[in-house]
């Protein structure tokens, strides 16, 4: 896709953006995809905006890239490496903020697409935060507990002298819980010599995390999706909904769609997908996770439950909401969700829709929700986190839960009213998603001068 010509924006400025993209890093595939769709979108910002057209080449490189070698030693005394990253995107509208991904598939490319999402994502949630990402190519689940508090603490050493609660802040991902970002805390903490708890968001509790930021994703799509429905004139109640993965983001997305009255029909994990058409006991299913288990493992205790090879998304179902990783709902996949009378689907992942089944949703009528805006109340959560420990304060998760629904409500406000105002009467919330980012950073960036 990269490199085919047909592909090039028709403006000068934004092809030439383009070209300088693809040959500086001719094989981040998943980074190019996602600049491309923001350029697809901004086109007629810039009509209106002639003064922003400078910004989008330095809104395209990431303002600085750290790469740097995890050396640890596992319980066997062998000594071990891994790559860590962080990626410091942009930091016009505040410090970088971005989460850290532990997988083996970390590599630049990924990190850098996360990255770059994040900074529009971080516009959308209205708080003052720049856009980061992190991570490392390690798998967490293959180490014990000493070795991964162990490898925590070598990736925190590595990344104390960039981070900072006015610097870079970064948060959990896939693969790093609040456990580890207690461990990484701890190891930045002993470095620097004095507590910094706003230098780590998704902290445990008790060193100054904020409730609710565990809940705060999964929550946040589903407010963000209601949104989307009353749109409709539907709701959640009486819903049939399939929520991917079964992790943090897809766990509390779980909970809050049976709270709103809707039915979990199918989930799925890295190792297969389950479907119950009477509705995922999520307890149980938590359960079952936490103790190392799969999805298979919990449908085996289910009489209701039945196990399936492939995708969660080929069954009925009237949302379907993608919270496991990039790339996991395709062509095949959105047709079926078309076919099945599917009305919504919402990112709670980043990236999970690809470019191909975001065109046939959106042919066949099913309005789709940008990770960049629906999983924005993770990030959100952690901003009124740093604005706590700034405080010295601790909020309640009622109080907490009150802002973070109007936070998505805002975010929703913004994309929705950019889109129909750039792109027109029932346009996709993803040009708008895009559109709305790009307008804050790019007036920031515009007043701090070139820098
Ligand atoms: P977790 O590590 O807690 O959970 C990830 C889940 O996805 C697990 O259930 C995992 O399976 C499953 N999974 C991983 N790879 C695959 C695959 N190839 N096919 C099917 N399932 C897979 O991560 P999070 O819940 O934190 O993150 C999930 C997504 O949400 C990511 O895209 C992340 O970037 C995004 N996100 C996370 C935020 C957060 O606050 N945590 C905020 C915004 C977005 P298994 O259980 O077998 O490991
Ligand atoms: O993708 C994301 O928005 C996150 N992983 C959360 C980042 C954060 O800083 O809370």
């Amino acid at each position: 896709m990269a490199r085919d010509r047909t592909d090039e924006p028709e403006d000068a400025v934004l092809r030439e953006v383009w070209r300088d993209v693809l040959r500086r890093d001719p094989h981040q595939q998943f980074f190019h995809s996602d600049v491309r769709g923001v350029l697809r979108s901004i086109g007629p910002v810039l009509v209106e905006h002639p003064e922003y057209v400078e910004v989008v080449g330095r809104l395209c490189e990431p303002e600085r890239v750290i790469v740097f070698r995890i050396p640890w030693t596992d319980d066997a005394g062998r000594v071990r490496v891994h790559r860590g990253f962080r990626v410091q995107f942009n930091s016009a509208l505040g410090p970088y903020k971005g989460g850290l991904r532990f997988a083996p598939s970390v590599d630049l490319d990924i990190i850098k697409f996360l990255g770059f999402e994040q900074v529009f994502k971080n516009a959308l949630t209205g708080q003052d935060i720049g856009g980061a990402k992190g991570g490392a190519d390690v798998d967490p689940k293959a180490l014990s507990s000493g070795e991964l508090m162990r490898f925590c603490q070598s990736f925190a050493t590595e990344l104390a002298c960039h981070v900072g609660a006015a610097v870079d802040v970064p948060a959990g991902d896939m693969g790093v819980g609040s456990r580890e970002i207690g461990w990484i805390y701890g190891q930045y903490q002993r470095l620097i010599g004095y507590h910094e708890p706003g230098a780590f968001t998704g902290k445990p509790a008790v060193l100054g995390g904020s409730a609710l930021r565990p809940e705060a994703t999964g929550y946040g799509v589903v407010y963000f999706t209601r949104r989307m429905l009353a749109e409709q004139d539907r709701d959640l109640d009486g819903a049939r909904v399939v929520v991917s993965g079964s992790g943090n983001v897809a766990l509390f997305a779980m909970d809050k769609v049976v709270a709103s009255g809707g039915t979990v029909v199918g989930c799925s994990d890295s190792r297969g997908s389950i479907s119950e058409p009477d509705g995922v006991d999520v307890e149980l299913l938590r359960e079952v996770k936490g103790q190392g288990g799969s999805v298979a493992d919990y449908a085996e205790k289910r009489s209701g439950a039945s196990t399936a090879d492939g995708s969660p998304f080929t069954q009925e179902c009237d949302v379907a909401l993608p919270c496991a990783t990039q790339n996991e709902l395709g062509a095949d996949e959105a047709r079926a969700l078309v076919q099945n009378g599917c009305r919504v689907v919402a990112e709670g992942a980043n990236g999970p829709v690809t470019p191909e089944a975001r065109e046939i949703l959106r042919d066949g009528g099913v309005a789709f929700g940008p990770g960049k805006a629906a999983n924005s109340g993770g990030v959100a959560v952690s901003a009124l986190e740093m604005q706590q420990n700034a405080g010295r304060e601790r909020w309640s998760a009622q109080d907490v839960d009150e802002r973070l629904s109007v936070i998505m409500s805002d975010a929703y406000d913004r994309v929705r009213d950019a889109a129909e105002r750039y792109h027109g009467d029932g346009a996709d919330l993803e040009n708008g998603a895009n559109a709305a980012g790009f307008l804050r950073v790019a007036e920031a960036m515009t007043s701090l001068g070139v820098v």
